[in-house]
């Protein structure tokens, strides 16, 4: 490979031999290797041992978004991962860079985005016996209970191999994310050029298919042709799985409602006749077979139990997961179906032909006329134009221009600000909404929008509650430099869940949940050339929203939400546990 051969130093006392020799080194076999499997793109920060690495591929003519922070680097290169099936790379130094980026290792693995956290680190013979390295820390060790895979590469003629295995790892079965240690010494190590490309490896088939078994689609078809209230629903890994058109087919086809979970809104539209988002309680109380499609039974669908669910074992479960362990995670599967969620899906349809009884018309005028009703409550709400706004008025502006801008990419966390937007905001595109996922984490906010940015070319949208923001922040820099269209609008609350509470001793210090009063973001991104808009009525957010998605300029909208407005953890204050003592 040419171009690994060129930019080598020569090393400092080279053999007459090997100073003829074309040579290459570390560095630039990392740079070949992820170039060679299609990857062009790095999230990180610079700083020992790898500053020049991040030169060298910018050089070499990757793209290399430097941040403020690792943890918003590995969050953009782990929703890099999710928006295009090919693993997102962080780079960061040694120890605390390492750690930075660790949160967002370990919030990917969890909600299986495809990323490769490289991290340089110091010299082994020091950090094995503990002699005190600059920046010293047993980094594998840290990092392989939090992730995938974990692999170190001492030998320049193993990176080809080990950047291969990590992208095998990250994309193949489950997605997730795979730590690659990178010793500095590496970097500088010399090898034959011509033997340099040889060791490069270009991945075949990353992610296989897996074929779901005949017997297993037949049994899925059985149970769910036995239905009387069937209901789909479709989880993350349905969007991640790029598998539009044939999920589009599969619903339409059998007209069984569903259900988007969170990032899986827009997969089809939220308005979607057969969607029963605006019915949600009822159709999980009270539907009879439901078919999971890339969707886990975990804490966010009350895993598949409890008073959420209806009558103990009235329902049947069938579920599409590529990971055979995650049936019969929480309830009973009684039909597994093991497999990539486009085979699975595929199969369905075609056992199914032409030969579908429909879905009972009962159970669908039974789910219209709660949508109806849900919707016409809600809509008041919506379209008041006070100020302070509340959450629910400033939403219905926000909702107004997604519908007109279908094609931005929603970013979204905070308590009340993330879980009353889930449901305001109709999406109508696939992975368009990207947020706080499994983890309910905060501090995805910027690096989200940012890689969004970077990967889709759209225009994005970061609506943050006022404490979200804070978690990431510091990147309207980054937005700033890179000139990216993104708009990020801060629901300023005064505080955590709501800004009203007071120190109940009295005293000086604020209570723990609220922030200094009145704040203005909109400051902040003015700081670095952005523009900045401070708003009160949902009039003024819809100009000041418009106005930055035209211009694709980098914005911040400070929106005033009324102080007491949000409830405490938004919609999900009932895991907060409970002193008995406070009652006395
Ligand atoms: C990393 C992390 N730290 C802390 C939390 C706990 N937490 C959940 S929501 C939230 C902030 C909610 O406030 P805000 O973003 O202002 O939303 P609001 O309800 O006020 O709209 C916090 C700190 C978390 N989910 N993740
Ligand atoms: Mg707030």
């Amino acid at each position: 490979m040419a171009e690994a051969a060129v930019r080598a130093k020569t090393p400092e006392t080279p053999t007459s031999q090997e100073a003829q020799q074309e040579l290459t080194d570390g560095f630039h076999l990392v740079i070949d290797a992820l170039k060679l499997n299609g990857i062009n793109t790095i999230y990180g920060v610079p700083g020992i041992p790898i500053t020049d690495l991040g030169r060298m591929a910018q050089a070499a003519g990757m793209r290399v978004i430097s941040f403020r922070h690792e943890q918003n680097a590995g969050n953009a290169a782990a929703i890099a991962g999710f928006l295009t099936r090919k693993p997102g790379i962080c780079l960061t130094v040694s120890a605390p860079g390492f750690l930075n980026g660790l949160t967002a290792l370990a919030n990917a693995t969890t909600n299986c985005f495809p990323m490769i956290l490289i991290s340089g680190s110091s010299e082994r013979e020091i950090v094995d016996l503990q002699q005190g390295d600059y920046e010293e820390m047993d980094q594998l060790a840290i990092a392989k209970p939090l992730c995938k895979a974990a692999f170190r590469v001492l030998h320049a003629a193993d990176i080809g191999i080990a950047v291969a295995r990590a992208i095998r790892a990250a994309l193949s079965g489950r997605p997730g994310g795979v730590y690659l240690d990178l010793p500095a010494k590496l970097f500088s190590q010399v090898m034959n050029a011509d033997a340099g490309a040889r060791s490069l490896v270009k991945v075949t088939d990353p992610a296989p298919a897996q074929l779901p078994a005949p017997g297993a689609v037949k049994r899925a078809l059985d149970v769910l042709k036995g239905a009387k209230r069937p209901l789909i629903i479709l989880g993350k890994g349905a969007a991640y799985a790029q598998a539009d058109d044939a999920i589009r087919v599969l619903i339409e086809k059998t007209g069984i409602p569903f259900l988007a979970m969170s990032m899986a809104k827009g997969l089809l539209p939220d308005t979607h006749p057969q969607s029963a988002g605006a019915a949600r309680s009822t159709v999980l109380k009270d539907a009879d077979v439901v078919l999971l499609i890339g969707a886990r039974l975990n804490w966010l669908l009350s895993h598949g139990k409890g008073k959420t669910w209806g009558e103990a074992g009235s329902k049947k479960f069938i579920q599409i997961d590529i990971d055979p362990k995650e049936m019969d995670s929480n309830v009973h599967t009684t039909a597994p179906l093991v497999g990539d969620i486009e085979s699975c899906v595929s199969a369905l349809i075609e056992a199914i032909g032409s030969a579908w009884p429909g879905t009972p018309a009962d159970w669908v005028d039974a789910i219209n006329a709660r949508k109806s009703e849900n919707i016409a409550k809600m809509a008041p709400r919506l379209m008041k134009n006070s100020a302070p706004m509340d959450f629910h008025s400033a939403l219905g502006a926000l909702r107004t221009i997604i519908k007109q801008r279908p094609d931005a990419i929603l970013v979204n966390e905070g308590a009340n600000t993330l879980d009353l937007a889930r449901g305001i905001i109709d999406m109508y595109a696939p992975r368009r909404r990207l947020d706080v996922g499994s983890w309910g984490v905060m501090g995805i906010g910027m690096g989200f929008a940012i890689a969004a940015a970077v990967e889709t070319g759209k225009p994005v949208l970061a609506v943050e509650g006022d404490s979200a923001f804070g978690f990431s922040g510091m990147e309207v820099e980054t937005i700033c430099r890179y000139k990216l269209p993104v708009c990020i609008v801060v629901f300023n609350n005064n505080g955590i869940y709501r800004g009203t509470d007071a120190n109940p001793t009295g005293g000086a210090d604020p209570a723990t949940t609220v922030f200094v009063k009145d704040a203005r973001y909109d400051k902040i991104i003015e700081a670095f050339g952005g523009n900045g808009a401070h708003v009160t009525t949902p009039d003024e957010l819809t100009r000041a929203v418009n106005k930055a998605m035209e211009s694709g300029q980098p914005t911040l909208i400070n929106a005033v939400i009324d102080p007491a407005a949000g409830s405490e953890s938004g919609r999900i204050g009932n895991l907060n546990p409970q002193s008995v003592l406070r009652k006395k």
